[in-house]
């Protein structure tokens, strides 16, 4: 009977969103309070019901039949005075489905609360920015082949969708000075073609530490210790010499696919490895544009792909389903 109740409740209060007049108000009222209705069939068998039972509905029945009263003429003066609103209803039924977090959200905590016990201040930045901070400020002037690398929206006010968190650095510097050490997870998006290991729409985390005598040695030790603590476990990477303008020198952090152990899949592109996390020495110009003199600081960057670190931390061979919606598959990470 209670689960006949709220199903009652719901389709009555689905239905008095449809009140629209005078006309419907009475009809929806005949059909949930009528003599004929539901719930008058439901009150008629009361006298059937055992003393437990009856103490039990006789009271939900009245309570039940009174919000109903109240809510179809709630509606129709609502109606009436033009003043129709959505309003929860404290009747319907409790629905058990709770959420959970999404696995790049879980990945992305971790990540910055392991950064943030290194030391590190977080901080975020416009996913619509200017050309200027996306690629200018960052060594990459206009018409360098560079910028053919990342290929990038551009809106129609002339700003762009930014393709890297790199894109925070100069700000960073030029908000906090030094000694900085900063780090901004954010989502970053390319115009690329999509396959299991490439989205349209991904998430990265910068990583900025700006001060006297830095060193690559400082660079390695700390995206060691990062990801140490991610996959609590010493995980197999490698670093190979890699291209930005922005860094000097520059490296390509790669991750061994945890997918097929470094055997080789369609994730991996058959190599056993993932690139993780881009890395490298601050390029002198990009300090001297954040306004920082380069003759006497140094600096090292890194740029985490996220959404790759929750692919690769939770054996997830296709990059799509993150960004699917489909929730029947996040629900496997029940984390609230
Ligand atoms: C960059 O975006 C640099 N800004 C990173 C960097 C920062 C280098 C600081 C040096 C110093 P790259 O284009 O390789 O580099 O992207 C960085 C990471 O983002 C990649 O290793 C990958 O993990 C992730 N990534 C890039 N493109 C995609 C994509 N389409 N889908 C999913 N992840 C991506």
């Amino acid at each position: 009977m209670q689960e006949k109740l709220k199903d009652l409740v719901a389709r009555a209060t689905e239905e008095a969103k449809s009140i629209h007049s005078e006309a419907d108000y009475l009809n929806i009222k005949s059909k949930f309070l009528g003599k004929k209705s539901e719930l008058a069939e439901y009150m008629s068998q009361i006298k059937f019901m055992s003393s437990e039972d009856k103490k039990l509905f006789g009271p939900l029945f009245n309570k039940i039949k009174n919000e109903f009263e109240k809510l179809f003429a709630d509606k129709l003066e609502e109606a009436e005075n033009g003043s129709e609103t959505l309003t929860f209803d404290p009747t319907l039924p409790v629905n058990d489905n709770h959420g959970s977090l999404h696995p790049v959200t879980i990945v992305g905590r971790e990540v910055t609360n392991i950064l943030k016990d290194m030391g590190f201040m977080i901080l975020s930045g416009p996913e619509m920015d200017s050309e200027y901070y996306n690629f200018e400020a960052l060594n990459v002037p206009k018409n360098h082949p560079a910028r053919d690398m990342q290929d990038t929206y551009w809106l129609d006010n002339g700003m762009l969708l930014r393709t890297q968190t790199s894109a925070l650095q100069n700000r960073a510097m030029r908000k906090y000075g030094i000694p900085l050490k900063a780090c901004a997870p954010g989502r970053c998006f390319r115009n690329e073609d999509l396959d299991a290991s490439h989205e349209n729409t991904f998430f990265q985390l910068e990583g900025l530490v700006i001060d006297k005598d830095i060193s690559i040695s400082n660079l390695i030790y700390t995206m060691e210790g990062m990801l140490r603590e991610v996959f609590k476990k010493d995980v197999n990477v490698r670093l190979r010499p890699g291209f930005f303008p922005f860094t000097e020198p520059g490296f390509e952090l790669d991750c061994s696919c945890t997918i097929c152990d470094g055997k080789g899949c369609p994730t991996c592109k058959n190599s056993g490895w993932i690139e993780l996390c881009p890395c490298g020495m601050v390029h002198p110009n990009v300090l001297e544009e954040g306004g920082i003199d380069s003759t006497k600081y140094s600096g090292f960057a890194f740029g985490l792909g996220l959404t790759r670190l929750a692919m690769m931390k939770y054996k997830i061979n296709d990059i799509r389903v993150l960004n699917s919606g489909d929730l029947r598959y996040l629900e496997d990470f029940n984390v609230r």
